[in-house]
């Protein structure tokens, strides 16, 4: 039988295990990125691993978080970066350059390669053909120092793409109706792959467009075939060398095929606040709205910004929505200001911002109260605005440039003829945004100002866990909820010590002081725990709160991992229906939980205060099992390191 595109890769890249869907394989990475978020603790924790340089084909770190320079804080970070960057043999994208994903589009994604990125939206680059995978940050050092990367040798999910998108109709609207059709859990321990006639009439953003969400639908990643479009977008980059042709074989087998016929699709919106409460425009159009903004990692690309210039034309914007474009990268920037589309943009009254992340994780463009705000972005999850009780939606830039000008939400069809795009013959590269490492940078010194605080120390897993249930939650919980972002938070993010005060905030602001008097902390959650973003904060902190374990019914790929990378035991109940036994404040005890990790049980029983013992499911590979019982995988790397010496 034949292999599938995303099979092809990792068979290429295969260091331990056998492809079979499930099992735990571990791939080697090509490349890394790091966002400055995630990057702080990323190259901390690259540093105690102690190898003196970068063992990738490529490592990039991006600014483009914590671009919001309050104080000396985000400031004090980014001169870290840069000076640790330069040490190690990072490349560095300075702050305003870019978002992390439309830059490494642009000028480093390569097709059937591997990339590892500490930001849940890497997928992006599958785009063009990689396999690109979103990861803790200490899952990205590891692979910085030339580990492998572990994770369970996914399913191959086909999407056959027949048609052609109609007028009005665009890359967003297909990603949308495909979480309309299989939900934030539908691609939970998947790629998906993209095949059949209608790719070749999506351009190579379009298909980043589409692989960036498909983070939403939970995926491990998303791989497009590298074909002649990703060829011509690689030349317009002066990367032409860098091509590829990548696809699945004429009999490869998908665990799944979901067909969509793009030239049926209509423009789609996802409601508050989930990116899969998704309907058709026209269902809920009508409703004031008081912003719209472009942007993002899913829809800030040249066509992107361009596409909202021509929509607007000669229109103005409604006197009651500020319109704010977030451009994706100076490259975009530059070549849609050489087009004439900035200008046209700030002429009809557009607000226009840095290239960066900016409100889509809270730094700024907070919406009014009580309003709506429409946004080209990638989530929308409840408070990820920075305004409590938000309503923000999610579309396409058509659809956002529609309602711009009306006021309220509109199918963009309702303005009549739809405008034609096409792209330049060529692009403007410059570069000037993005520093090389040197040669030899041993002699770099590494600057630390007092934002940048140590790692802190964890103790293995005890024999016996006696712990409180602190915190009960329900079903599809993010990482937002665990450990929110923000123009107030973000800066925290180089001192756990310090965010650990935020960790649950929305949820229990009194957590993290009640979670501190006990000795150690359980939580019990429902279906997909700690879905969203890649920030292994959301371990991290509670880890330093006391939390060794937590029991849901089932967990999002890349904070589960995150949870064993710190100490903390995921656990699974063994019968859902258990979950409603469970009351919080419960103590519990699992007696011999270091004994049953190291042996390879694949259960724990879960003794409570009243009533009968739960039983517990310890679903782990054997390298989980001995990172778990170290306390840390740092302290297992480290451990490894002496004996090996
Ligand atoms: C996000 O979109 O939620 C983020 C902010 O980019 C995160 C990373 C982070 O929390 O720093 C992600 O997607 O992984
Ligand atoms: Fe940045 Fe938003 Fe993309 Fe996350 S989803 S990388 S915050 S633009």
């Amino acid at each position: 039988m034949g292999l599938t595109a995303t099979e092809k890769i990792i068979a290429n890249h295969l260091v331990e295990g056998e492809m079979t869907p499930g099992n735990q394989i571990a791939i080697h990475i090509d490349q890394t990125l790091t966002q400055d978020a995630t990057g702080t603790m990323a190259y901390l924790e690259f540093e105690a691993i102690g190898i003196p340089k970068v063992q990738t084909e490529l490592s990039v770190s991006y600014v483009d978080h914590n671009l919001l320079q309050t104080d000396f804080r985000n400031a004090d970070d980014h001169r870290f970066l840069q000076s640790i960057a330069a040490r190690y043999g990072i490349y560095f994208s300075r702050p305003g350059n870019g978002i992390c994903h439309q830059v490494h589009f642009e000028r480093f994604a390569i097709p059937a390669k591997t990339l590892l990125g500490s930001d849940s939206h890497t997928p992006t680059a599958g785009g063009l053909g990689m396999l690109a995978i979103g990861a803790g940050g200490l899952d990205v050092a590891m692979a910085m120092a030339g580990q492998p990367f572990y994770l369970r040798m996914p399913e191959v999910l086909g999407v056959e793409l027949t048609g052609r998108l109609g007028p009005w109709v665009s890359a967003k609207d297909v990603i949308l109706e495909l979480l309309r059709r299989l939900s934030v859990k539908g691609g939970v321990g998947k790629v998906i792959e993209y095949f059949g006639p209608g790719v070749a009439t999506l351009s190579a953003t379009d298909r980043g467009a589409i692989a960036n969400l498909g983070t939403e639908l939970g995926a491990t990643g998303t791989v497009f075939p590298s074909d002649d479009i990703t060829k011509g977008f690689l030349e317009g980059q002066k990367r032409g060398d860098a091509w590829s042709k990548l696809n699945a074989d004429r009999d490869a087998a998908y665990c799944d095929v979901v067909s969509i016929d793009l030239s049926a699709l209509e423009p789609m919106i996802a409601c508050p606040s989930s990116p899969d409460n998704v309907v058709p425009v026209k269902e809920v159009a009508g409703r004031p709205v008081a912003q719209v903004i472009i942007g993002s990692c899913a829809n800030s690309s040249y066509r992107d910004i361009v596409m909202a210039a021509q929509v607007l034309g000669n229109h103005e914007i409604s006197r009651t929505v500020s319109f704010e474009i977030n451009p994706g990268s100076r490259q975009v920037l530059e070549n849609a200001d050489i087009e004439g589309a900035m200008k046209r943009l700030y002429h009809s009254g557009a607000r226009i911002h840095q290239c960066g992340c900016l409100g889509c994780i809270g730094m700024g463009q907070a919406p009014a109260t009580g309003t709506i705000s429409l946004r080209t972005f990638t989530r929308n999850f409840p408070g990820r605005s920075g305004t409590r009780d938000d309503q923000v939606y999610l579309c396409s830039p058509e659809t956002a440039v529609a309602s711009a000008i009306t006021g309220k939400i509109t199918d963009p069809r309702d303005l009549g003829e739809a405008p034609r795009f096409s792209y330049p013959d060529s692009f403007i590269v410059n570069d000037n945004g993005i520093i090389p490492p040197p040669e030899d940078g041993t002699d770099i010194e590494i600057v630390r100002g007092p934002n940048i605080k140590p790692l802190p120390d964890f103790d293995p897993l005890p024999e016996d866990l006696e712990a409180v249930i602190l915190l009960k939650v329900g079903d599809n919980i993010t990482t937002d909820h665990i450990m929110p972002a923000g123009s107030k938070i973000l800066p925290l993010r180089s001192n756990i010590p310090a965010i650990s005060k935020y960790v649950f905030s929305s949820v229990d602001p009194d957590f993290p002081q009640k979670a501190q008097e006990q000795s150690s902390v359980i939580v019990v959650g429902g279906e997909n725990y700690g879905q969203g973003s890649s920030r292994e904060h959301a371990a991290l902190a509670p880890r330093f709160l006391g939390v060794r374990a937590k029991l849901v019914k089932s967990f999002a790929r890349i904070h589960k991992a995150n949870l064993i990378n710190f100490g903390i035991v995921p656990l699974t109940f063994a019968d859902p229906r258990d979950y409603d036994r469970i009351t919080q404040d419960t103590r519990i005890v699992i007696p011999g939980i270091r004994q049953a990790v190291l042996s390879g049980a694949d259960s724990v029983t879960i003794k409570i205060d009243q009533g009968d013992p739960i039983q517990a499911r310890l679903e782990l590979s054997d390298r989980d099992r001995l990172i778990l019982a170290s306390g840390s995988l740092l302290n297992w790397v480290k451990a490894k390191i002496q004996s090996d010496k």
